[in-house]
C-alpha cells in the first residue's frame, strides 16, 4: 500500500454563491429540513458578504450572497447563477494538504491562513479544481466554534423538521467534451485519488444524452467524485446544456444518503421539492431485474424512486428537477442497502427523463 498523501475525514461543506443567500437559505431549511446555525455578515462585522450556514446530521451547506455590485461572488453569480463554489475537505493538516497538492501541480486558490476567534483556530487552504469551483482544507482540531471562525451562532424562530439527510455521498463535476480524463488524472496524480469505476457511451448513450463518466474516490472512499463529460450523441447532450447555463465546468449534482428514502423523498414532495418523472413501465418488470428488496414496491413507485442492484447489495434513488431556474445543479437522494455503485441500471430511464425535460426547455 502506498502511503496516502491527502488523508481526508470527509467533506466539511459545501458553498454555494448565490444571488440572494436570505431566500435560499428558507428554501435549504423548509424544503430540505436544513437548520441555521450561524452566520457572517454585516451584522456580526463581515461587510462585503452574507453568508448563512445550514446543517442536518453530517451535512453542512454555506449560502454566500455579495454585497457589492463587483466582487469575485457578484462576478461568479453573475456568470454561472447560483452554484457550488467550494467543495470542503475536512483534513487534520491544512498547511500540509496544501504543500502536498501544490507540489503536484495543483493550482493555488488561497494560501495556508489561520483564523481564530473565542472558540479556537482553523487552518485552511485553497487549490483550484474545474471551472471556478475550489477545494479549501479545513483543519478544525483546535475549533469548538459553531463553524468557523468570523460566523455567530443563529437560530430561527421557525420549527424545522430534519427529513433524514445524513452526509454527503458523492459530489460531481461536468467538465466540457474531452477534458474527463484531464480531471481524473488531477484527481489521481495531485490529489491522490483512486479511479472507482468508467462509464462509456455504451452505458449510458439513450437517443440524445449521451455522456462519459469517471468517478474517482480518496483513499479510505469517504470522498467520491463522479466527473463527467459529454459524448456524441444524436442531439445535445444534457452536459452541453450545463455547461452552456453554467458558461463553463461545474458541480452537477451532489448526492445526499438517506436511511430512509421513503420518509425523506415523501417530505420532500410533500414540502414542494420537485422530481424528475419516470414511467410507470419502469416498475413493471424491475424485481426481475433487482430482485428481493425490503420497501414495497407500491411506496416506491408512488415517490417515484429508482432501484438498482449490484454484487453488493441494492440501492434507491431519485433526482430532483434543477433547484434554480437554470438547469444546472440538482440534488439526488440515495439510499444504500449494501451497493457501492451509482445506479448504472437506471441510467437509461433517468436519462430518458432528463431528455424530457431538456425538450420541454428547449434545449434538446
Ligand atoms: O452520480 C452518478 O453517477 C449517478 C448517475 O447526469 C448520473 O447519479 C450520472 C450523470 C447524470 C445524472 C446521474
Ligand atoms: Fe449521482
Amino acid at each position: 500500500m502506498k502511503e496516502d498523501f491527502l488523508p481526508i475525514n470527509g467533506t466539511d461543506h459545501i458553498e454555494l454563491y448565490v444571488g440572494n443567500a436570505k431566500q435560499s437559505a428558507l428554501f435549504y431549511q423548509h424544503c430540505m429540513g436544513f437548520e441555521l446555525i450561524a452566520y457572517a455578515g454585516p451584522e456580526t462585522g463581515v461587510r462585503d458578504r452574507a453568508s448563512y450556514v445550514l446543517q442536518q446530521n453530517k451535512i453542512r451547506l454555506v449560502l454566500t450572497t455579495s454585497l457589492q455590485k463587483d466582487s469575485e461572488i457578484a462576478r461568479h453569480v453573475q456568470k454561472h447563477g447560483d452554484g457550488v463554489k467550494v467543495l470542503a475537505l475536512w483534513v487534520d493538516d491544512a498547511r500540509k494538504s496544501f504543500y502536498e497538492t501544490t507540489s503536484r501541480g495543483a493550482e493555488a486558490a488561497h494560501e495556508p491562513q489561520v483564523s481564530k476567534d473565542e472558540f479556537g483556530e482553523v487552518v485552511m487552504s485553497s487549490i483550484k479544481t474545474y471551472g471556478d469551483t475550489i477545494h479549501t482544507f479545513v483543519e478544525r482540531k483546535n475549533y469548538k466554534g459553531p463553524f468557523l471562525p468570523g460566523y455567530k451562532p443563529r437560530k430561527t424562530n421557525a420549527k424545522i423538521e430534519s427529513i433524514g439527510l445524513k452526509y454527503v455521498d458523492h459530489c460531481v463535476g461536468n467538465v466540457e467534451l474531452g477534458k474527463m480524463n484531464e480531471w481524473v488524472g488531477f484527481y489521481e496524480k495531485v490529489m491522490g485519488f483512486n479511479l472507482l469505476v468508467t462509464f462509456d457511451d455504451k452505458d449510458i448513450s439513450t437517443e440524445y444524452s449521451a455522456l462519459m463518466s469517471k468517478v474517482v474516490s480518496n483513499g479510505n472512499g469517504y470522498i467520491k467524485f463522479p466527473i463527467n463529460e459529454p459524448a456524441e450523441g444524436k442531439k445535445k447532450s444534457q452536459i452541453e446544456e450545463y455547461l452552456d447555463f453554467y458558461h463553463g465546468p461545474g458541480v452537477q449534482h451532489i448526492a445526499i444518503a438517506t436511511d430512509d428514502i421513503i420518509h425523506t423523498v415523501g417530505e420532500l414532495r410533500r414540502r414542494g421539492m420537485e422530481f424528475l418523472y419516470v414511467p410507470d413501465n419502469y416498475y413493471e418488470d424491475i424485481l426481475d431485474r433487482v430482485g428481493k428488496i425490503d420497501e414495497d414496491l407500491k411506496e416506491l413507485k408512488k415517490l417515484n424512486i429508482l432501484i438498482d442492484r449490484d454484487e453488493e447489495g441494492y440501492l434507491l434513488q431519485i433526482f430532483t428537477k434543477p433547484v434554480q431556474d437554470r438547469p444546472t445543479l440538482f440534488f439526488e437522494i440515495i439510499e444504500r442497502n449494501g451497493a457501492k455503485s451509482f445506479g448504472k441500471g437506471n441510467f437509461k430511464a433517468l436519462f430518458e427523463s432528463i431528455e424530457r425535460e431538456q425538450a420541454l426547455r428547449g434545449n434538446l
